[in-house]
């Protein structure tokens, strides 16, 4: 049982983790194997540049894939599918760019596998570096993600070594943990979350067979029920803007500290890189291939932003349907509120817990989930996906959120914590 992850340092029994704290013992970048970890014959390491011919496509056309097409290939053939093999993750190549290239970021955490003989990437696996604050504890980590193995060469036992390898090039850098997350359940888990589902489409989603159509619902009735409006209700609700950059960072890091597990978003521009960058580029009055969609509450009176709601776009492939191949999702990203602030506070632990704040940040939440769901049904989304982390539980039902089947369970690395429960958010969670 569990051949490779029993030899990790990872929690191996439920209910063991009562310290908090790494779990292997201090080391250092000298104490680290300098050379790759070994492959099977005939595949070969090779770390993806993925900013690479990123200026030459625009100019002139290129005969060979970009290396960030090959890993969108890779994903968008053999990524994650759901347990019923309908729908299939279909990240785009400037989704990956985001979540790959934030600040800091380290080129040689891309790391891909090829056939040696054709050049043909079968295998992938990222890192990139983020803080985070586990209760008290603050650390760095490398957050994993888009480990894939080309559907040919499963059960071989690649994993294991793609994993191992990516530890190598971690500790290099001085890091010792790492947080992740997964649809299986491995040794051993100290969150879970699950999925809950906000039809903007009812009539496709039936179709595709995402949502059922209930006995005695109808299409007509479904459409009307989750009809979102045309129009923002929110006074002050509109766009991000990077002069927001400063104030949304301050409001989010304050509001994270509510939370037992949390990015720290330290730097402004960790926060220009989630939100704006991600926003993409205006062209010809338009903007293309956008990723997220933030948005403030700017208070009309003191021009102060009071909120910040955001989600980004990651479409499902549909697999065999006759009319549709696309499930345009979103997902719910990063909020936050002053709700939860005492007037007037300024440090980081004022939050007030008491009944009435909870009642005010209840409305808020909610206030501001309304008007994103306007946005999202402007941009043409068939459904806004969500997690029970964060507050989500203070708008799920109202919003009519619908719980899904899929979980999505949080590991940590090298780190042992009691459980926790909901309250957290790491981009890892995309
Ligand atoms: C998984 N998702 O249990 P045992 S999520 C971790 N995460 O080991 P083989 C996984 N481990 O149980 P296959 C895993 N899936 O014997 C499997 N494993 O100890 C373990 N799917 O290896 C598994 N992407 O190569 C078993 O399995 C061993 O050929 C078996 O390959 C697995 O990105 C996989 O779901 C997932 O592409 C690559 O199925 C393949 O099946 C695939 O024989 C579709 O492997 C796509 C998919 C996973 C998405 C993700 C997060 C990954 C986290 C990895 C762990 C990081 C640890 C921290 C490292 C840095 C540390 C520092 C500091
Ligand atoms: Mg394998």
């Amino acid at each position: 049982e569990h051949k490779f992850w029993k030899t990790q340092p990872v929690p191996q029994k439920e209910g063991e983790q009562e310290t908090e704290g790494p779990i292997d013992e201090h080391k250092t970048p000298a104490d680290v194997q300098p050379h790759p970890i070994a492959l099977p014959a005939g595949f070969e390491w090779s770390i993806v540049d993925i900013k690479k011919d990123e200026e030459v496509r625009g100019e002139c056309h290129t005969p060979s894939l970009s290396q960030i097409d090959e890993v969108h290939n890779l994903l968008t053939e053999n990524y994650v599918e759901d347990d019923d093999a309908m729908f299939r993750f279909r990240y785009s190549r400037e989704f990956l760019l985001w979540a790959l290239t934030p600040p800091g970021y380290y080129k040689e955490w891309h790391i891909g596998v090829r056939v040696q003989k054709t050049g043909k990437l079968v295998g992938f696996i990222s890192g990139i570096p983020v803080e985070l604050r586990v209760r008290n504890n603050t650390f760095m980590n490398a957050e994993i993600n888009f480990l894939c193995v080309h559907k040919k060469l499963r059960s071989k036992r690649l994993a294991p070594v793609l994993i191992k390898e990516v530890t190598r090039r971690v500790n290099l850098a001085n890091i010792w943990q790492a947080i992740y997350t997964a649809g299986v359940r491995i040794p051993t888990p100290f969150s879970t979350c699950r999925y809950y589902h906000r039809s903007l489409n009812p009539a496709k989603l039936v179709d595709i067979g995402f949502s059922p159509l209930r006995k005695g619902e109808t299409i007509a009735r479904l459409v009307r029920k989750y009809n979102p409006g045309e129009q923002t209700k929110t006074p002050g609700f509109r766009e991000m803007v990077p002069a927001d950059v400063s104030q949304v960072a301050a409001l989010l890091r304050r509001y994270l500290g509510r939370f037992d597990c949390a990015q720290l978003f330290n730097t402004d521009e960790d926060v220009e890189h989630w939100f704006i960058s991600g926003m993409g580029k205006e062209a010809n009055g338009k903007r293309e291939n956008q990723v997220v969609w933030a948005y403030v509450v700017e208070d009309p009176t003191t021009n102060l932003i009071t909120d910040v709601v955001s989600f980004y776009t990651l479409p499902s492939t549909i697999m065999q349907h006759p009319k549709y191949d696309c499930l345009n999702a979103a997902y719910m990203f990063y909020y936050a509120s002053d709700a939860v602030f005492a007037p007037g506070a300024s440090s980081d632990d004022a939050f007030t817990h008491d009944l009435k704040t909870q009642n005010l940040l209840d409305r808020r939440l909610n206030a501001l989930v309304t008007d994103l769901l306007v946005m999202a049904k402007k941009h043409d989304f068939d459904v806004v996906n969500a997690l029970t982390l964060l507050d989500n539980n203070a708008f799920l039902d109202e919003q009519m959120f619908g719980r899904g089947d899929g979980a999505l369970v949080n590991y940590l690395y090298n780190w042992s914590t009691a459980p926790i429960d909901g309250g957290m958010s790491t981009t890892a969670q995309r």
